[in-house]
């Protein structure tokens, strides 16, 4: 047989699969159509891994679409498609045997003899009986609700006919078909809830569904699609199916398209039916984790009753399963592993994995110098902490726990571009060195957006880190929240089958089955360079905090908890059982762990604490946060010639590269600025003050939706060739010894991506690391980043970031989303010097300000309100000279008056309006108003100000002009830092729109009016 016109369907591809078995082992044993194919996905899969955005190597075709013969079409009809598409009959008609059966199980008493439950699912079935078995109860796992109850009854189900001709290549097929039921399939009656009930088997699983009889079980099928042996008895082959993918762990992977994924998921699953062999250290470093996990919330509870912990109890498997996915990963030589997690055990993460000193911990809760954190900290299971970690194979890695804001999953993109950065600054390419490992709670890694928008970045070439370790802490509650209540999928990882990766469901009450998930994530991750999901299934033996009632809200199922052995002694017995270790032995590494505490806890209370490291050292080392007013300003001009030769730099092109004409034109345009016969626009300051600050060694990562050619079709920082499509991106190739430039178009996201460039501007100190919005207005879908990060992370976390956020700002008549970046939210934010806030008014000081943002040491958040019409206003331009002198001013007085002018009104403005507000002086010819322009907000240039309003005499108003209405934009911001009076001898009142509920008109020729009105009446008062 050959590859076949035919595409594949669900029904062929085990066979599919089967052949590419052969083909990986003995490529001489497939016919040479299907050699060619198979070696062709091959070398599709080594493209992919090139190049993360091609797609898979292998996707069905459409319906309607002609499919692409792939080699001559000598299609077996056997092995095809097959025509025979499964007829509906009425559920209690079976198949050709008839009768109910029973169904061998392998999994009838669980792993190892004992499972969690005293058995594994499901003991014999009875399908085709015709009874519908709905869910399995409240809790049982993925079907906990109605809406996901199996239905066991097959009314519904469409069946093959009854059984057709009894040949031995029918039989195979079916066998085959029955297999690949399994791998789809089989993870729904896995056992996978610890206090779930047996998950009713599925009938797409029972043999009979297929036509396949009792008496079938004894016959002998190939089993070259199941690896090892070459034939079994359908009774063993099931036996296999079930041991592999019904048992603790349940896998989702067929849903990925790359047959060389897949395959690769196979063998390792089925050749070991998923388990992982242990030896008895290994299963009494399991133990000891576990009592590890265990004395620490037992700890807690008795020392602090009633303190809020977010204690792990229940879950504790989580802390075996990090134990070992750190020492996989050292193994791996992973050298640096960054951690994001939410509260929930996060104390006892800290305490047992990122080997933060109990003590510390304790002396948090006993929380005795109220001076000390007035106005400024944070709880304590929201700290991070980092540390060196030695593996007991002696490999050593650093760990991160990010610090982490009570929003759940926000910090996600934050530690993906953390880490990033970190690879980046160590080496860049396969990114191997590094692993980001996430720890999610099951309802808010369902319910939150933020995990698609970071799983989304997984893959990019922008934002990737070469595939993050996912970890649901699967307690199936939120809250209060039931999973029935919480999401419409029936796991809390669906969102995860968005990519091309397995999602491993395992039951954290058999930590030896927690092994081999680790195990083999760990293992995906490092061969294909992907995510990976482990959904643990667990409970919380608590309520939501340690106050909280969980009967009121749950009472059935917390009467079954409470009668629940730990997942230490249930494992404990099993090993007892096993004869691996002693009653004695246990009991000594418990009480060893109990005095542990016990004196870290007399410390804690007694002796004085000093705090541990702080974090300006290594990278951060030299680098300062704080007032602004401690730093010294620095020049940020660069000389003449090297602004000009820069900007012809810019305009240089590989040879033979054909630009667009219109792209040829701003080139040209681009060299008469650099010989001076051109003032520089926007977008050339901006480009002069990248490449500088690269040419200066400094590092430059800008992301954005579209900028890399701008949102407004001026940035042009990639070009592309109208014949091949090549990119080219000038500021890159500056200079052999020039430090990196990055821009790219960034996802559709806003709150992901800005996280991950917080992340990056973490770990890249010395950077410039900067996040343009579309339109200013789009920066609240990422407000949480903004409040939980940027504006409060030096005073929460002492963690200073000098992140840049371009914001598209100013009434252009574009309706009310395209107006306004808010402003006022940004100066509602601002105290104690925590970010900056500004607005240029011209090219050249917009470069200043990105130079000076690079050059300073003092690292703030920069938010900077961008232009828009300015970018290609005739007045909007600067000189060369006006970039090589001087650095940013905070305030620009008013040049265009003689000296000695008899001011009777000052207008004090920010941004494009000045514009238009000096457009009519002229126009009007007043020489009696002066037009000063502030360009930064935050932090307040009094002293500038002052300085610029000292020509002015007493008495003179002040006009705060603003095109925002009067509740938004500085007004009021500026209101509370003056009063009604400038520096108590100016009064001081403002111009603005109308109050509105909404930031502008939706009429362009409203707007046009409104803005008439606005600059007349900021003339009309004298
Ligand atoms: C964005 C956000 N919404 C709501 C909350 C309040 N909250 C804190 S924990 C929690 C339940 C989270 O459930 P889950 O993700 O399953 O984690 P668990 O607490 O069960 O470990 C909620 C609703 C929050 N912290 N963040």
């Amino acid at each position: 047989m050959q590859p076949a016109e035919t595409p594949f369907d669900s029904q062929s591809l085990a066979f599919v699969e089967g052949m590419y078995q052969d083909y990986l082992r003995d490529p001489s044993s497939v016919d040479e159509g299907w050699r060619k194919y198979f070696a062709s996905l091959a070398r599709e899969d080594a493209a992919f891994r090139r190049d993360p955005r091609r797609g898979p190597s292998y996707q069905p075709p459409g319906l309607f679409e002609k499919t692409q013969p792939a080699h001559s079409t000598n299609a077996n009809p056997t092995h095809s498609a097959p025509a025979t598409a499964p007829a509906s009959v009425p559920a209690n008609v079976t198949n050709g045997a008839g009768a109910t059966r029973a169904v061998p199980h392998a999994n009838g008493s669980g792993p190892n003899g004992t499972g969690p439950n005293g058995t594994g699912p499901n003991g014999s079935t009875a399908n085709g009986s015709g009874t519908t078995n709905g869910s399995s109860g409240a809790k049982s796992a993925g079907n906990g609700n109605g809406k996901h109850a199996t239905t066991n009854g097959a009314a519904a189900i469409s069946r093959p006919p009854s059984r057709p001709t009894n040949t031995s290549t029918v039989l195979q097929e079916r066998v085959d078909q029955l297999v690949r039921a399994y791998r789809v399939r089989g993870h729904r009656i896995a056992n996978l809830d610890p206090l779930g009930e047996q998950r009713p088997l599925l009938p797409e699983l029972d043999p009979s569904f297929y036509g396949l009889s009792a008496a079938d079980l004894e016959n002998t099928f190939s089993t070259r699609s199941l690896g090892g042996e070459d034939e079994a008895t359908l009774r063993r082959i099931i036996s296999r199916m079930r041991s592999t993918y019904c048992r603790f762990i349940g896998v989702q992977f067929m849903h990925i398209d790359d047959l060389n994924v897949r395959m690769w998921l196979i063998d390792r699953m089925e050749s070991s039916e998923n388990r992982l062999e242990l030896g008895r250290a290994e299963q009494l470093r399991i133990l000891t984790r576990l009592t590890d996990a265990v004395m620490f919330e037992e700890f807690i509870q008795k020392r602090y009753l009633g303190a809020k912990s977010f204690s792990l109890e229940g879950s504790e498997s989580l802390i075996p399963l990090l134990d070992m996915a750190i020492e996989k990963a050292a193994e791996q030589r992973v050298e640096e592993i960054t951690i994001a997690m939410a509260h929930r055990g996060r104390l006892n993460v800290l305490a047992n994995i990122i080997g933060k000193s109990p003590q510390e911990i304790f002396h948090e809760f006993e929380d005795l110098e109220p001076a000390l954190h007035r106005g400024r900290g944070d709880v304590k299971y929201h700290l991070g902490y980092s540390s060196d970690y030695v593996t007991a194979a002696g490999h050593s890695l650093h760990l991160s726990l990010c610090f982490n804001p009570s929003h759940l999953e926000f910090v996600n993109p934050v530690a993906m571009g953390r880490m990033r950065a970190k690879q980046d600054r160590v080496k860049e390419g396969e990114r191997l060195e590094g692993l980001v490992l996430m720890i999610h709670g099951d309802a808010s890694f369902a319910g939150e957006g933020v995990i698609q928008e970071t799983l989304n970045l997984s893959q990019l070439p922008a934002y990737t880190t070469g595939g993050t370790l996912h970890v649901v802490v699967n307690n199936q509650l939120g809250f209060t929240t039931p999973a029935d209540q919480a999401r419409s999928s029936m796991y809390a990882t669906d969102v995860a089958k968005m990519l091309q990766i397995p999602i491993f469901h395992v039951n954290g009450e058999d930590p030896e089955s927690v092994a081999q998930v680790v195990n083999l994530a760990l293992d995906f991750q490092r061969e294909f360079h992907r995510d990976v999901v482990i959904d643990m299934y667990c409970y919380r033996r608590r309520g939501h905090n340690e106050g909280d009632e969980p009967a009121f809200t749950q009472p059935l199922l917390y009467r079954q908890i409470e009668e629940r052995m730990t997942v230490r002694e249930s494992y404990l017995e099993r090993l007892l059982l096993l004869g691996g270790i002693t009653c004695e032995e246990a009991d000594r590494i418990a009480e060893e762990r109990r005095q542990r505490l016990e004196e870290a806890f007399s410390r804690a209370r007694t002796h004085v604490f000093t705090p541990t490291a702080e974090s300006m050292t290594g990278a951060w080392a030299g680098y300062i946060g704080g007032k602004e007013a401690n730093v010294d300003e620095v020049p940020s001009g660069c000389s003449r010639q090297r602004l000009s030769e820069l900007l012809m730099a810019l305009t240089k092109l590989p040879e033979g590269f054909k630009p667009h004409p219109k792209i040829e034109r701003f080139l040209a345009q681009r060299q008469a600025m650099a010989k001076g016969e051109r003032p520089l626009d926007w977008s050339a300051a901006e480009a002069v003050a990248l490449g500088s600050i690269a040419t200066d060694g400094i590092r430059v990562r800008l992301s954005g939706q579209d900028c890399e050619r701008g949102t407004f079709s001026q940035r042009h920082a990639v070009l592309h060739d109208v014949e091949t499509d090549a990119r080219h991106m000038a500021l890159g190739q500056l200079d052999p010894q020039q430090a990196k430039v990055e821009i790219y178009n960034s996802p559709l996201s806003e709150v992901a991506v800005l996280g991950f460039e917080y992340g990056y501007s973490l770990d890249q100190p010395n950077g410039l690391v900067m996040w343009e919005a579309q339109y200013g207005d789009f920066v609240n879908v990422a407000a949480v980043i903004i409040d939980q990060f940027i504006v409060s992370a030096e005073d929460k976390w002492r963690r200073l970031s000098g992140l840049v956020l371009l914001l598209p700002h100013g009434m252009e008549g574009s309706g009310p989303e395209h107006s306004s970046a808010r402003l006022e939210r940004f100066l509602t934010l601002a105290a104690e010097d925590n970010i900056q806030i500004a607005q240029p008014s011209t090219p050249a000081q917009y470069y200043h300000l990105l130079r000076r943002q690079a050059i300073r040491r003092w690292r703030k958040p920069l938010v900077v309100m961008t232009p828009k019409s300015l970018l290609r206003h005739a007045a909007a331009v600067s000189t060369l000279e006006e970039l090589a002198e001087g650095t940013y001013r905070r305030v620009l007085p008013d040049t265009a008056l003689s000296v000695g002018a008899e001011v009777r009104r000052v207008l004090l403005c920010s941004g494009k309006v000045y514009y238009e507000l000096d457009a009519r002086r002229r126009e009007l010819g007043r020489t009696d108003v002066a037009i000063l322009r502030l360009e930064q907000f935050y932090p307040c240039p009094y002293q500038q100000l002052r300085a610029a309003l000292a020509g002015y005499r007493d008495g003179t108003p002040v006009v705060w002009v603003q095109e925002e209405p009067e509740n938004m934009g500085a007004w009021w911001f500026l209101r509370m830092q003056f009063g009604e009076s400038m520096f108590s001898r100016l009064p001081f009142s403002g111009i603005f729109r109308r109050a509105g509920a909404s930031p502008a008109t939706g009429s362009a020729s409203s707007h046009r009016l409104e803005q008439d009105e606005l600059i007349a009446s900021a003339f009309g008062g004298v």
